[in-house]
């Protein structure tokens, strides 16, 4: 019998368990600062996932499990985040829970409308469908964040690409401070 994936502290682990790894030159065009993106060494890992997805992607009805870990660190004075996405199939809502470290979720609306919430160990959010998702890091440990989300959801990075979310979060004199875009 396959060994059962196992979720302890902040880790996620089994053979069926998948790491995806995301480096600085995987965040080309994210940040603001392109100056100061220039200067970070490209292979620098900026989060990683590890997921658990029991079903094909697209299964309507299924369900899939990952753990994102964010590393502390800014690009200029821009904290380092996800790159954040839409769900292609646009009404599918997401669970995520803060595990470790802190930060903040910054939600948007199909509209540009963005707002955050805290991002603590124990805070829960849920993501409503047609709200793109991103986290941000604005502590100095890892940010380790739970999510729970629909097999079928898929991810839209298109839109954000293109023009991004319309708020920053950046490292202020006395804390992060978000700004309009
Ligand atoms: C969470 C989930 C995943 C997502 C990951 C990283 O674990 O929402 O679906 O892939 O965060 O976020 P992104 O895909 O925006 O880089
Ligand atoms: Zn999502």
């Amino acid at each position: 019998m396959n060994q059962l994936p196992e979720f302890k502290a902040s880790k996620l682990s089994g053979e069926a368990v998948e790491t995806m790894i995301r480096t600085i030159s995987d965040l080309a065009g994210v940040f603001e600062d392109d100056a100061a993106f220039r200067q970070i060494d490209p292979g620098s890992v900026v989060y990683s996932v590890d997921s658990y997805m029991p079903v094909a992607p697209g299964t309507e009805g299924g369900l899939f499990f990952g753990i994102t870990h964010l590393m502390p660190g800014q690009v200029g004075r821009e904290f380092f985040m996800t790159k954040g996405h839409f769900h292609e199939k646009r009404d599918r809502a997401e669970f995520y829970w803060g595990i470790a470290g802190s930060g903040l979720l910054v939600f948007m609306s199909a509209a540009g409308k963005a707002w955050t919430e805290e991002v603590r160990p124990g805070s829960l959010h849920y993501v409503p469908g047609d709200t793109a998702h991103r986290l941000v890091n604005t502590g100095d440990a890892v940010l380790d964040v739970g999510a729970c989300w629909p097999a079928d959801a898929g991810h839209d990075y298109g839109s954000i690409t293109e023009s991004g979310f319309s708020i920053r979060v950046m490292a202020g004199e006395s804390g992060p401070e978000i700004v309009h875009q």
